[in-house]
């Protein structure tokens, strides 16, 4: 252990409570017991500033930490093929009565293990295998099952792709059009990992609506931004939402699906079903996909709902995004470029495409100073993508630390001082690093214990 790690190792301790906890982990197995305690030491003295990412609350990890996870339930409330489960129905109609009424939506599946699957469902329920549909590809900041190459939506569908302007780094409304009307294709994925500006669902959905094509928002990124008010709704102009739940909005790691009851193209593109389409979605998670939902998580799922339909979580949603502008701000100010020229989200993403740094080099160095990012594509990039010339920062899980604008500003100055010295970071990483820990003690995110 050198000194800088010791240090770290006490700090780590401080301002953490002392619960005595884990003891039959770490009874039972003390190699797992170790290497969970030091997770939990990385994380609480490091900014967690990968967007996807945050931090559930304690109600939520112990609903999925509970003997819930003992329970077959397959099939949906009222219609199983396992006994014992009228209490699993009531936790699973609570979570899907809880998720439809904080998006408004007309149907709601709460089984899909996680947002992956969640997607493979849609493409089963609404397109047959080589069908055509429109995603933007993982380069240009959509996600692996909007059609990447070699992911099963690229292999089994026939994706056409779309995305952000090389020079703005910002969505054209018109070409997206122009490319709509020239292929007709049967689907179109509105939804990105790494697009730091608002989608508007109103024109998707005009564009959709004119070439017949099904919208599916993938809002896992940003359903806080919408619970919130902070982002535009999707689903008034969606025929389904899909979505994560462990990310913006705080809940265990799974998936949702919103959608329509009817299937406004059931004729067009499905004559010979004459189910509608909350049916088709339904049978495509399961039994389709999956055999028994993970109820535990589902429980943990209806926890999370509860609590995204405070005022105190639409007031987190929105720090979020002032967080995030502000760290934009200080970095615009001290010269760095960022895709699209700012954000109006969770996220950003610096630009290095000018310069002889890669993105990895960026993000490794950063995470030597306790700045947990990730490298990441931004528009145009003419590197590879396990190179890169971006990194991907957000403000999901600092601000669920509680961290606000002053704490920003010195993330920027940290970020800035990183990025000059990436010649050399030796000289600056292990000071940032100590500084960064004892600014996250003070910020202790829940769960995150000493253990005796
Ligand atoms: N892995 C997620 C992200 O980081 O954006 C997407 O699923």
């Amino acid at each position: 252990m050198t000194q800088c790690d010791s240090s770290l190792a006490d700090l780590s301790t401080q301002g953490l409570g002392s619960v005595q906890r884990y003891a039959n982990l770490r009874r039972t197995d003390s190699e797992i017991f170790r290497l969970l305690v030091e997770q939990m030491r990385a994380e609480s003295t490091t900014l967690k500033m990968i967007p996807s990412e945050n931090f559930a609350s304690l109600a939520v990890l112990e609903a999925t930490g509970s003997i819930l996870t003992n329970k077959y339930a397959e099939g949906y409330p009222n219609a199983r093929y396992y006994e014992g489960n009228e209490i699993i129905d009531r936790i699973e109609q609570l979570a899907i009565d809880r998720v439809k009424a904080l998006f408004g939506a007309e149907h709601a599946n709460v089984q899909p293990y996680s947002g992956s699957p969640a997607n493979q469902a849609v493409y089963r329920a609404l397109l047959k295998p080589g069908a055509k549909f429109m995603g933007m590809p993982v380069p240009a900041g959509g996600h692996l099952t909007h059609g990447w190459k070699v992911n099963f939506s690229g292999i089994d569908y026939f994706q056409i792709p779309y995305g952000p302007d090389p020079q703005t780094g910002l969505l054209d409304y018109d070409q997206i059009r122009d490319i709509a009307r020239r292929e007709r294709p049967q689907l179109i994925w509105v939804g990105a990992t790494a697009y730091p500006r608002i989608l508007e669902y109103d024109k998707f959905a005009e564009i959709a609506r004119e070439v017949e094509a099904y919208l599916v928002a993938d809002i896992a990124h940003i359903n806080g931004l919408i619970v919130g008010g902070v982002h535009p709704d999707p689903v008034p102009h969606c025929d389904v939402v899909t979505s994560t739940c462990h990310k913006l909005l705080r809940g265990p790691r799974a998936g949702f699906i919103l959608c329509r009851v009817e299937d406004r193209y059931r004729e067009k593109y499905h004559p010979e079903d004459s189910s509608t389409l909350a049916k088709r979605i339904d049978r495509a998670v399961f039994p389709g996909l999956q055999g028994g939902p993970h109820v535990n998580v589902i429980a943990a799922m209806a926890v999370a709902f509860k609590e995204a339909s405070t005022e105190e979580y639409r007031q987190y949603a929105r720090q979020v995004v002032r967080n995030c502008r502000r760290l934009a701000e200080k970095l615009l100010e001290k010269g760095y470029q960022l895709a699209s020229g700012g954000t109006d989200n969770h996220l950003l993403l610096m630009d290095f495409r000018h310069t002889p740094h890669t993105g990895k080099e960026v993000a490794k160095a950063l995470a030597r100073a306790g700045i947990i990012c990730n490298f990441n594509m931004v528009p145009g990039d003419p590197r590879k993508p396990f190179v890169t010339s971006g990194v991907r920062l957000g403000t999901p899980a600092i601000t669920s630390m509680g961290m606000k604008e002053p704490e920003m500003d010195l993330i920027a100055s940290w970020i800035d001082t990183v990025c000059r010295n990436l010649d050399d970071p030796d000289r600056v990483v292990g000071r940032i690093r100590q500084e960064v820990a004892e600014l996250c003690l003070r910020f202790p995110p829940p769960g995150y214990v000493s253990v005796e």
